[in-house]
């Protein structure tokens, strides 16, 4: 086995980035080439996701990194692009955050929320790709569509020719028969949509084809859901172990060879998001580091670290639930969170700090409620968190979680997407050999961590 450098492109609801990974046996590095902003843009009232400057900054960032051999995409979940019978893009992507599915929700609650979840395993979130599907049924666009590709496959279909839906991300569209692993023909008949718009599947580590515009460097297919690479760079060792994929969203839960399809899993809204080497996400979504994100863009001139800083001197004073839909849609996020407070008659923050401290209370509240769940339901044991992504670096939310869990947390790697990227390609390429358990001993070997002891 040779060592072999790749690039992962990972693109993020704020920004994307290309880094080059260095792999082989007993070796994993990475290093940041290009990171570019991922800026939606608002047109005749739709929030849309600007895809081809996300293509640009992937062939930028892909030019810079030198002499590769292999390209992996991975991106968050749930949002496509259509395409027509010449393969030409129809209008932008639109954002999962964009009101639209506010039309489709009664629509697929006629499809029977027992059944949709016995079929697909998925928890309900407005923004899935079977909603944004109906809300399109209104448009003009779904008439002369031929096929749908979501984010990541986009790229890669950009960049090779090749059309087909990558197993993990496909899992987080509502539209998978997670039983089965092939889509769910009878649901989209049943919405009305053609299912030729869906691509075949494919699994992690196929080949797609070689990137001509790039040298003719192969492209790979990885855990093209970004939590789904996150979760293979997971360090842990063992099967007990949660983890909090941390950054725009907290994906809090547990790795499972099963999913969970029970009416109690359904109604603590779980999700069992597909993984790579058959695995099982099985987990729920929490608001995440979205609402600190979304008030520093209602405070321009605050500084992150003094407010961090500040917070972890202030005692914990007011919890509110960060899953409220009224957080999802962008805007002025501090107002929506004092309202919160009033609302569940805690005390209102009266600083920033105040602010930003409710927010990470109240995540790690929620990191915690999500743990005990996903132990519960799947009968997994829980002896240790992992905190991985941009989270990881939040010294005080990672205590904090670590508190509420009475759990030692293990934060780090930050770079979690990346490597989980690149080891699914280096694995692909013959660099390295094994299933999760042993990407995991080299992510564990090689990347450092920090550890959160709970305080009584
Ligand atoms: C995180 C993520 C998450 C999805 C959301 C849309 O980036 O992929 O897993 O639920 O974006």
């Amino acid at each position: 086995m040779t060592t072999v450098r790749v690039a992962a492109a990972d693109l993020g609801a704020a920004s994307g980035r290309v880094i080059a990974g260095t792999v082989g046996p007993g070796t994993l590095s990475v290093e940041e080439c290009h990171r570019f902003p991922n800026r939606p843009v608002r047109t005749a009232g739709t929030l849309h996701w600007d895809v081809l400057a996300l293509y640009q900054g992937v062939l930028d960032g892909v030019a810079r990194a030198g002499t590769l051999d292999g390209i992996g995409v991975d991106s968050w979940a749930v949002d496509y692009g259509l395409l027509d019978a010449d393969g030409a893009l129809l209008g932008n992507p639109v954002h999962y955050r964009d009101s639209r599915t506010d039309r489709a929700a009664d629509t697929v609650a006629e499809l029977g929320a027992a059944e949709l979840y016995a079929t697909t395993g998925l928890q309900f979130l407005p923004f899935n790709t079977i909603h944004q599907l109906v809300a399109e049924r209104a448009g003009a666009r779904l008439g002369v569509a031929r096929r749908l590709l979501l984010v990541p496959d986009l790229i890669g279909y950009w960049l090779t020719g090749s059309v087909g839906a990558e197993l993990t991300n496909a899992s987080t569209t509502q539209l998978l028969d997670v039983r089965t692993r092939t889509w769910a023909t009878p649901l989209l008949d049943r919405i009305g949509v053609d299912p030729s718009l869906l691509p075949p599947l494919r699994e992690p580590g196929t080949v797609l084809g070689a990137a001509a515009e790039l040298g003719d460097v192969p492209v790979i297919a990885v855990g093209s859901h970004d939590t789904a690479s996150a979760v293979v760079g997971v360090p842990a060792a063992g099967e007990n172990f949660a983890y909090v994929s941390c950054g725009t969203w907290s994906l809090v839960g547990v790795e499972l060879t099963e999913p969970v399809l029970t009416e109690q899993s359904r109604h603590a809204n779980f999700t069992n998001e597909l993984g790579v080497d058959g695995t099982v996400r099985y987990l729920r979504n929490v608001m995440g580091l979205w609402l600190l994100e979304e008030c520093l863009r209602t405070w321009p001139s605050a500084s992150r670290e003094d407010l961090l800083a500040e917070a972890a001197t202030l005692p914990a004073r007011s919890v509110i639930d960060p899953d409220d839909p009224v957080f999802l849609p962008p805007g002025d996020m501090p107002a929506r969170i004092t309202d919160a407070c009033r609302r569940a008659e805690v005390p209102v923050p009266s600083t920033r700090a105040e602010v930003v401290r409710c927010v990470l209370d109240s995540l790690a509240h929620a990191h915690h409620r999500a743990i005990a769940d996903a132990a519960r339901l799947s009968g997994r044991r829980v002896e240790v968190v992992h905190v991985v992504g941009g989270g990881a670096r939040n010294a005080l939310l990672c205590q904090l979680t670590a508190d509420a869990c009475g759990l030692p947390v293990v934060a780090g790697p930050v770079e979690a997407t990346a490597l989980g990227n690149v080891l699914v390609q280096a694995r692909a390429l013959g660099a390295v050999a094994g299933g999760l358990a042993d990407l995991r001993a080299l992510v564990r070997a090689t990347q450092p961590t920090v550890r959160y002891e709970p305080r009584v």
